[in-house]
């Protein structure tokens, strides 16, 4: 529907998005200027709600970027409607088992796949489809992204990338820390962490699935892009605005 479905399945790697948890739409129309492959939405830990999401992803749609939106855990009657305004796909957090990934497919899929429900206007603007063209192409050209990030969900990884409909998987390496550490610490940039990543790198690959992890800053999104992963996020918007402002006063003290 925009070409971001197809550039991540074919593999062609190397595909760094932005993160934004400010729910202002301004905020992917400024971070859209920027060389990103696509915005991610987070509706979890971001306090946006489905009207200012809306606004958000045409804002990034006028811009040419793909957008997604992470969902909060199991709200998966959001998904659907984020795809109906016009998301590009759909990320959600904390999937633990196969059930839980059948949901995800189910909110996300069109008959016979899944179960999503027709209403797509805004997606019908956005892309200029017809209505039949939209049903025909909607589960190829839009995607479907499991999180796995707990002790749960690393047992069940075989099982969750096995589910028709999911198309990828993201790995979230904070939540992953603290289950590791049964608690004890978040430490998302660690070897052990990066032995679990790597780990599920290739059970996805094994698979067919494509990868996905949250990198903390820029250079980890690069480091992590080095190991494998298909799609990363180079720091959330809180962290690069004030690493921006933290680096100006620096750099006006300096003088
Ligand atoms: C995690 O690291 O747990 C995430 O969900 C990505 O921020
Ligand atoms: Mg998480």
């Amino acid at each position: 529907i925009d070409g971001f479905a197809t550039r991540i399945r074919r593999g062609e790697g190397g595909l760094i998005s932005a993160w934004i948890g400010i729910p202002d739409p301004l905020f992917v129309n400024h971070l859209a200027q920027e060389d990103f492959d696509a915005i991610v939405l987070d509706m979890q830990h971001g306090v946006w709600d489905i009207g200012t999401a809306a606004v958000g992803i045409g804002q990034g749609r006028l811009a040419g970027k793909p957008v997604l939106a992470r969902i909060p855990v199991g709200d998966f009657p959001s998904a659907s409607r984020l795809l109906d305004v016009g998301a590009s796909g759909i990320i959600a957090p904390m999937i633990n088992s196969a059930s839980d990934a059948e949901a995800l497919a189910k909110a996300t899929k069109y008959p016979p796949l899944g179960e999503r429900s027709w209403g797509p206007t805004l997606a019908l603007n956005h892309t200029g489809l017809t209505a039949n063209e939209y049903l025909m192409s909607a589960n190829e050209q839009t995607v479907a992204i499991a999180m796995i990030e707990t002790r749960a969900a690393l047992d069940a990884a075989d099982e969750i990338m096995r589910v028709e409909g999911i198309d990828g998987i993201f790995i979230g390496p904070s939540d992953l820390s603290i289950a590791l550490s049964d608690g004890a610490k978040v430490a998302p940039d660690t070897a052990e962490v990066d032995g679990v990543l790597k780990h599920l790198i290739a059970r996805c690959r094994a698979h067919g699935k494509f990868a996905c992890v949250f990198g903390s800053n820029g250079e980890r999104a690069g480091q992590l892009l080095r190991m494998g992963f298909d799609f990363v996020i180079a720091g959330a918007d809180t962290q690069q605005l004030r690493s921006g402002a933290a680096s100006a006063i620096a750099a006006a003290r300096r003088v």
